[in-house]
């Protein structure tokens, strides 16, 4: 009954393993430079934390995801994949993958493309936007790992879900909603919000 649920997904750190993917190759392209763990992230920016660690490893954090090969490589994280099928298969509920490129865009925005038709297959690459300003997008839910999501619209029309990653389990308080990991209850999430 009511109207029709619209579910944005985000891709790094939600669907695919931004972080994991990053640290491989991080410490395979830097085997002697410091490092940060899975378990010390804090902050969504790697590159920050990367910098703050000593400043010439920022640039170099930079150069892993700026590579060939470094988005397609993602590993999906687990649950994910499976999630957004049977999300697109229910009854009223329309899910797009609502996912922001990085501005050196001679990679990135054609693996994001392809990552999707490896993992979720050809026709879903209907649902798939590609923006640098989320908050323009409307839709229902929002499920992203970014804590703070800002653009040019002030009210934007979805409720945020914050996604738990390694860099934003430690927050303490805050103001979203949260989703631990696909295993959590996301399906009482949508209920939450249909008419
Ligand atoms: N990204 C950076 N710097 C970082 C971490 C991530 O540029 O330190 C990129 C990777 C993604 C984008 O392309 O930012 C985040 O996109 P969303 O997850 O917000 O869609």
């Amino acid at each position: 009954s009511g109207k029709r649920l619209r579910v944005l997904v985000d891709m790094d750190g939600v669907l695919a393993d931004f972080e994991g993917g990053f640290l491989k190759k991080y410490r395979a392209r830097y085997p002697t430079e410091p490092y940060v763990t899975l378990e010390d992230r804090r902050g969504f920016w790697v590159s920050t934390q990367y910098g703050q660690l000593r400043s010439d490893l920022c640039e170099k954090a930079i150069s892993i995801w700026e590579s060939k090969g470094f988005f397609i490589d993602l590993d999906p994280l687990p649950g994910g994949v499976e999630a957004v099928k049977e999300m697109a298969e229910m009854n009223d509920t329309d899910v797009f993958i609502c996912t922001s490129p990085i501005k050196h865009y001679k990679h990135c925005p054609h693996e994001k493309y392809a990552w999707v038709e490896k993992h979720l297959g050809h026709d879903f690459l209907e649902q798939v936007i590609l923006t640098r300003d989320k908050t323009l997008i409307t839709g229902d839910l929002l499920i992203d790992d970014k804590p703070d999501i800002l653009g040019v619209e002030p009210n934007p029309a979805w409720e945020h879900i914050l996604f738990t990653a390694c860099h934003n389990k430690h927050l303490p308080l805050s103001p979203q909603r949260r989703l631990l990991s696909w295993s959590d209850d996301w399906r009482a999430i949508l209920d939450s919000k249909r008419q």
